[in-house]
């Protein structure tokens, strides 16, 4: 980015998140976010948009946009999607994960562990899933603004590998995000 190379301040970048309803989207953009996040909730649910912004480093500040996990839309476009899911219930993914395959951005799986142990593997929810080995998955907890960063740059890690170096993508985010 010229901007950056002339030092003019972090990179703006777009993250979506998407995921089926209650799975914590509204929650991980809550728990990171610099700004007072846009609230747009009605009865335990959220019927627009949620955005926030968070400062990765010096180099990256991401804006957040959570979109409603009844009405997933991904609008103009992002350098990434969070594809936020609860790993007690898979089968509520379909839909979603075939709408984010279908758009052909960078995306990594955030498995929100909502205070629990993944009851099997990695490997298992994979396959439960039907998720292609060069996807990464994470495990993260939607309410811990760390936890929540480290899967921001996951998802930032393989749109850039996916646009630069495909052996970034084959031997960092994936090695580095799955647990
Ligand atoms: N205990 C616990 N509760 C969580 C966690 N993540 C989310 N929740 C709760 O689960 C409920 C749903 O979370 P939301 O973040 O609103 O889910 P969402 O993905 O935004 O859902 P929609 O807006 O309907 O698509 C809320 O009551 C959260 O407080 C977690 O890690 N642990
Ligand atoms: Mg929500």
């Amino acid at each position: 980015m010229p901007e950056q190379s002339r030092g003019a301040g972090p990179r703006p970048a777009k993250v979506v998140l998407v995921g089926p309803p209650g799975a914590g989207k509204t929650t991980a953009v809550r728990a990171v976010s610099e700004i007072a996040p846009l609230r747009t909730d009605a009865g335990g649910t959220t019927v627009a948009l949620d955005f926030g912004r968070v400062t990765l480093d010096a180099h990256t500040r991401v804006y957040l946009f959570g979109t409603p996990g009844r009405r997933p839309d991904l609008g103009a476009g992002a350098d990434g999607v969070l594809v936020v899911l609860d790993p007690r219930r898979p089968d509520e993914a379909y839909p979603v994960l075939d709408y984010v395959e279908r758009t052909r951005l960078p995306f990594v799986i955030g498995l929100n562990l909502f205070d629990r142990v993944l009851d099997r593997s990695l490997g298992d929810l994979r396959w439960a899933l039907s998720v292609r080995e060069e996807v990464p998955m994470c495990v993260f907890d939607a309410r811990a603004a760390s936890s929540v960063r480290s899967a921001l740059r996951a998802v930032l890690r393989v749109g850039t590998g996916a646009t630069q170096a495909p052996a970034t993508l084959a031997d960092g985010p994936r090695a580095a995000s799955t647990l």
